[in-house]
């Protein structure tokens, strides 16, 4: 049993390498909020990867902040805790707010790894000891300053790359990308900004070879995305429709999609993630693990997840420096030369915060105490 004694929140804010445009709008920084969960003399340490704006998902930094502070931290201090499953039965009141239910999640793993002395893939059932990875392409100005950054990234050693479309922005330049690479792994995103009128567009991609299609309709549109893989051969793969191991089980029922990009953020945390990764094991049903921009800390918790023998398709989690020139934890990521990344050993997440650089990025700092008596 561990007494959660005090939280902290920080809402940080940090310079991306280079702009990232999707469908939903260009990010040129990135912020989140950094949770730190202590219990007995031990920290852990989580992130929550809601963004400043409402584009991937209704979740804000405000958002999450607010049911974070109100509700959330309220309902779990001074509460003694053994598992997840017990903080998740504390949070059970609590309607909906993935991200910021997933940050704290991910505080009390790091905290259970600490105290066990086991790093979080082990708790997870991983069995890897690295992954392998890809890059995910924003939307760039023009068809060839895409080529380049596309050719700058393969240079590095990624061997899977996902390019971000919009309606408008995506079949022209996806052939010239493909025309290019012809044997490279190559997927598209859309962030959910098509409609089923736009059909032609994906029947036209299908001949291009790609690994999948990700998430081409709305989020809460199961039933379209139905429609739209009957009339395709490409996997459809879903991320914004998928918040919960219901929704994938429903999604698989009526091929909606054939595979599933997990992420701890967007399910609620790192326990629901298994569950998703458990059925879609079940069903034979590919799944990988996608990324949110995260820092050094979410990584870590990412490459832990896809370190799971059912990830079997590259993940969105690349080396660090294709996202800040500092992060906020060490070590940093490197890509090996074999596209993959190594999956933390240490216990717990497997990083070190380096408060220094947490202080330089932070905009904000929350501090609850648990009521002592
Ligand atoms: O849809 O997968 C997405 C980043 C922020 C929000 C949503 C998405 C993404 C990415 C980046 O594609 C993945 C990464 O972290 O490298
Ligand atoms: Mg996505």
């Amino acid at each position: 049993m561990m007494l959660l004694e005090a939280i902290e929140l920080r809402h940080v804010r940090m310079q991306l390498q280079s702009p990232f445009e999707t469908s939903f709008g260009v990010e040129r920084e990135r912020d989140c909020i950094i949770v730190r969960l202590q219990s007995e003399g031990l920290a852990g340490w989580g992130e929550c990867a809601a963004s400043y704006y409402p584009g991937y998902s209704y979740e804000t930094i405000g958002t999450a902040w607010h049911v974070l502070s109100e509700f959330l931290i309220p309902a779990v201090l001074g509460q003694r805790v053994s598992d997840v499953d017990d903080l998740a039965a504390l949070l059970a009141p609590f309607k909906g707010h993935n991200l910021a239910r997933a940050g704290l999640e991910m505080a009390l793993w790091d905290l259970i790894g600490k105290a066990e002395k086991k790093p979080l893939a082990r708790l997870l059932g991983g069995q890897r000891r690295s992954v392998p990875v890809g890059v995910s392409v924003g939307i760039q100005p023009d068809e060839e300053s895409l080529i380049k950054v596309v050719e700058d990234y393969v240079r590095e050693g990624y061997r899977r790359v996902k390019l971000k479309i919009k309606p408008g922005r995506d079949l022209v330049e996806l052939q010239a990308v493909r025309r290019v690479f012809p044997d490279l792994k190559l997927q598209v995103d859309a962030n959910s900004a098509y409609s089923l009128q736009d059909k032609p567009v994906f029947v036209a991609m299908d001949s291009l070879d790609l690994l999948l299609i990700e998430q081409p309709l709305a989020d809460d549109d199961l039933i379209d995305h139905s429609g739209l893989q009957k009339a395709l051969k490409t996997a459809l793969c879903l991320d914004e429709s998928i918040l919960s191991v219901r929704h994938a089980r429903q999604a698989i029922e009526i091929d909606a999609c054939r595979v599933i990009n997990i992420k701890a953020g967007r399910v609620g945390g790192l326990a629901e993630a298994l569950r998703i990764h458990e059925l879609c094991n079940e069903r034979g049903v590919p799944v990988w693990c996608g990324g949110m921009l995260e820092t050094g800390i979410g990584r870590a918790a990412n490459l832990a997840l896809a370190s799971l023998p059912g990830f079997t398709l590259p993940g969105d989690i690349s080396a660090s420096d294709r996202y800040y020139a500092e992060d906020i934890a060490e070590p940093r990521f490197e890509l090996n030369p074999d596209s993959t990344i190594d999956v933390p050993d240490d216990p717990g997440l497997g990083v070190t915060v380096v408060e220094d650089a947490l202080d330089d990025v932070t905009l904000r700092k929350g501090a609850f105490l648990a009521q002592s008596d």
